[in-house]
């Protein structure tokens, strides 16, 4: 059995569900990279590549009235989220029927009806956000949560320990789900934080806090589950930190400069969808023919969405000043 832990409590059929989103993450995101080298996409782009264990184990635990809060490197966090493929591909391209409406790109995902409120270009934007919605959820007696996802770097940000001290002191239902990826564009967590467990950091404001292996889809979702089961029953927030890794750059325009090829390769040993294929099959619950149809499917679905994008309006030159306040507008 290969080295995925949490072994216990899945069926086939979820199986191939969660392995679908994953698959249709990394080929969203290759189709991306190419049609940014074609000049579709403009702007910057943030790939996912790595890293789809974290948003397919997490986000499906949520319920349809739960917030997700995300970051720039946002397109799986929606995907996974039931965006589609075709919306958030249109919107990278700018078009009118992309979700923002063409106007907000690669780094403005934005769905209100699937309770998506958005990713944000701002490191630590996304968290005094999600601990504001918190505090309306609580003063409104609901039990949704809101899922607050973000990067290693933003622990270098004081937002993140304004919002920490003020979700656990006033017992607020968030989730704050850390991707750690080791890095911060080029800097290293150990070159940034003189205290690098960033797990720790979270349990110095008193709300638990887990480290769990985000290659691992099986414990992300374990892990996620638990978590939100602790704050629905009204103990305050709680902390996950997701082990990760990004296989590509941090953006398209980075030569990588701050790491060496070797490390990258150690960690694609344990691509997440490649663990997860290999656990399935060997637990009898997938066979080739599964994985080929799942892969056929995707590929529509890819296929689809660059012709939604490609056949997509473009915003007409008399609305370009629509929702763009200035001092004379207001
Ligand atoms: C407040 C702020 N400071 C600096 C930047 C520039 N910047 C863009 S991405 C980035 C690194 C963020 O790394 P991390 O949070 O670990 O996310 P990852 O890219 O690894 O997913 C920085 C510093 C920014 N966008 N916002």
């Amino acid at each position: 059995m290969p080295d995925l832990k949490k072994t216990d409590q899945i069926t086939a059929q979820e199986g191939l569900g969660l392995l679908k989103t994953m698959l249709l993450i990394r080929r969203f995101e290759e189709q991306s990279a190419e049609q940014y080298s074609k000049g579709k996409i403009q702007g910057f782009l943030h790939l996912y590549i790595g890293e789809e264990a974290v948003a397919v184990g997490a986000i499906p635990c949520l319920k349809s009235e739960d917030a997700i809060i995300s970051t720039y490197r946002e397109h799986g966090h929606a995907l996974a989220r039931g965006i589609s493929a075709g919306a958030i591909m249109a919107e990278m391209f700018g078009k009118a029927n992309g979700c923002s409406r063409g106007r907000g790109g690669s780094m403005h995902i934005f769905d209100a009806s699937k309770r998506f409120f958005g990713g944000n270009a701002i490191v630590a934007g996304g968290l005094p956000l999600a601990v504001g919605m918190a505090l309306a959820d609580k003063m409104q007696r609901n039990d949704h949560v809101t899922m607050c996802i973000f990067g290693d770097g933003a622990v270098a940000e004081g937002e993140f320990h304004e919002s920490l001290n003020l979700a656990a002191l006033w017992k607020l239902p968030v989730l704050f789900l850390c991707e750690n990826n080791d890095y911060a564009m080029g800097t290293h967590l150990v070159r940034h934080q003189a205290q690098a467990d960033i797990a720790a950091k979270a349990k110095s404001y008193g709300m638990p806090a887990e480290v769990i292996d985000g290659m691992d889809i099986l414990a992300v979702r374990t892990g996620t589950q638990s978590a939100l089961d602790s704050i629905r029953s009204g103990e305050g927030p709680c902390f996950l930190e997701m082990r990760t890794y990004r296989f590509r750059a941090h953006s398209m325009y980075d030569a990588e400069l701050y790491r060496n090829k070797n490390e990258v390769e150690v960690w694609k040993q344990r691509d997440p969808i490649q663990l997860f294929i290999t656990y399935l099959t060997s637990a009898g619950l997938m066979n080739a023919q599964d994985l080929q149809l799942l892969e056929d499917r995707v590929a529509e679905e890819i296929r689809q969405a660059i012709e939604t994008a490609e056949t997509g309006p473009w915003e007409p030159i008399e609305d370009l000043l629509k929702d763009v306040h200035t001092p004379e507008s207001i």
